[in-house]
């Protein structure tokens, strides 16, 4: 049987990440895989999780099994964080995931389920995964045109023009905030345009949130969710902890199904249950037993609210910090945009070549289309990086 096994593509970004590991020289910068790391390279835990987990030690009496939704404390802790209050309880049927990835598998085998019809639409370009994910489950998909490598923000009249092709029942896969790979996202006036579009020619949203606290902070980088959520009539969100709570290995995100008919929820709340069973039965609970313990304690919350806000500022400084540096040494605005971006990446917009170069001569791992990941900079490595932007010519 085995033998019939074929080598299978791999992820470009976990491979960079190894390539970084066995690269031999001191001196080289890690701006691949999009995890959050301080100025000093760590990728620390949280304090606010560290004492929730202190405490859920201290006061966990067993680790029978949760239900086959995880604990309903996170899916409401969650959920007030995602939508605080934009739509009503009782048209959210949600679940507990293994992360955001296990969200948007949920998501999509949801809609194969549904619809088996239905084309998933995506940013051109998007998350690899949410591709390697719809191409394994044999789904359609279509791009949309979304990335202007011109200016370095969105292609908006392109995206409309796109979106205008899908049928009544196909799919909109959006990313909430913080677009993973470009940096780049749409303002709350094309957002509602995007919302008129889906309602109009009756599509179905589904919006990936996996950078809350990211960009612009909790509620604005929440803002685009909660519109959508609100003005269309069925939308599914991935929303995954392993970012803004720092919680990547423990698995912990959820998947939500939100429809304007109360009395549809409780078949969305036993379709997702029963996924949920088919592929793997209950959903981890460490992550988000943590996160509910932190949500739901003022304190905790506070806490964990101010260090993600320091976070947040820190990628903030060293996206204006690059930007000067690198209008300092070419006199002019071409980077500006890195300033503009929001969240942990910004999409260069240089060939593969470059990149390899910045990589082979320069020590600079960045992915192959350009994407860095901004939290892999510190103070004192952003000259290091616009020098080398500017001699590898890009
Ligand atoms: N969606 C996007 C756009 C992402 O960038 C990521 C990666 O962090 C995820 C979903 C899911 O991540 P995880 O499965 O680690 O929660
Ligand atoms: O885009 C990233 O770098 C993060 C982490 O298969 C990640 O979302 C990358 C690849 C992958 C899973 C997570």
């Amino acid at each position: 049987m085995f033998e019939n096994l074929k080598e299978q593509p791999a992820d470009k970004i976990l491979a960079l990440m190894q390539m970084y590991r066995d690269d031999p020289r001191e001196q080289k910068i890690d701006l691949g895989v999009g995890v959050y790391k301080n100025a000093e390279g760590i990728t620390p835990v949280m304090r606010a999780v560290k004492a929730a987990e202190k405490r859920i030690w201290e006061e966990q009496q067993t680790k029978s099994y949760t239900g086959l939704a995880g604990d309903p404390a996170f899916a409401d802790a969650m959920i007030g964080l995602v939508l605080d209050g934009a739509v009503d309880r009782d048209r959210i049927a949600a679940v507990a995931t293994p992360g955001g990835t296990g969200a948007c598998r949920q998501a999509f085998e949801l809609i194969r389920m549904a619809n088996p019809k239905a084309r998933v639409f995506v940013s051109d370009p998007t998350w690899p995964n949410h591709l390697s994910i719809l191409n394994y489950l044999g789904m359609e998909t279509v791009t949309y045109r979304y990335f202007d490598s011109e200016t370095g923000g969105v292609d908006f009249d392109g995206m409309m023009a796109d979106l205008k092709d899908a049928h009544p029942g196909d799919v909109v896969l959006l990313h909430g905030c913080c677009h993973n790979p470009t940096g780049a996202n749409l303002n709350m006036v094309e957002w509602q345009e995007v919302v008129n579009l889906i309602n109009e020619n009756e599509l179905v949203a589904m919006i990936d949130i996996a950078y809350q606290g990211f960009g612009d902070g909790l509620d604005e980088d929440a803002a685009a969710t909660r519109l959508v959520a609100s003005s269309v009539s069925e939308c599914l969100i991935a929303a995954s902890c392993s970012k803004n709570f720092g919680v990547y290995r423990e698995r912990t995100g959820l998947l939500m199904a939100i429809s304007d008919k109360p009395e549809q929820t409780k078949l969305n709340q036993g379709t997702l249950a029963f996924l949920n069973r088919q592929n793997y039965s209950f959903p981890p609970d460490h992550g988000a037993r943590v996160v509910a313990t932190i949500l739901n304690d003022p304190e905790l919350r506070a806490d964990w609210a101010a260090e993600l806000e320091e976070v947040r500022q820190s990628m903030l400084g060293l996206r204006q910090q690059l930007a000067d540096e690198l209008r300092r040494l070419t006199g002019s605005d071409r980077f500006a945009f890195l300033a503009q971006h929001r969240g942990m990446f910004s999409r260069l917009g240089t060939s593969p070549e470059k990149v390899a170069r910045l990589r082979d001569d320069f020590g600079i791992y960045m992915v192959g289309d350009s994407r860095m990941n901004i939290a892999g900079l510190n103070q004192a490595t952003v000259p290091i990086l616009a020098k080398a932007i500017v001699d590898a010519g890009i």
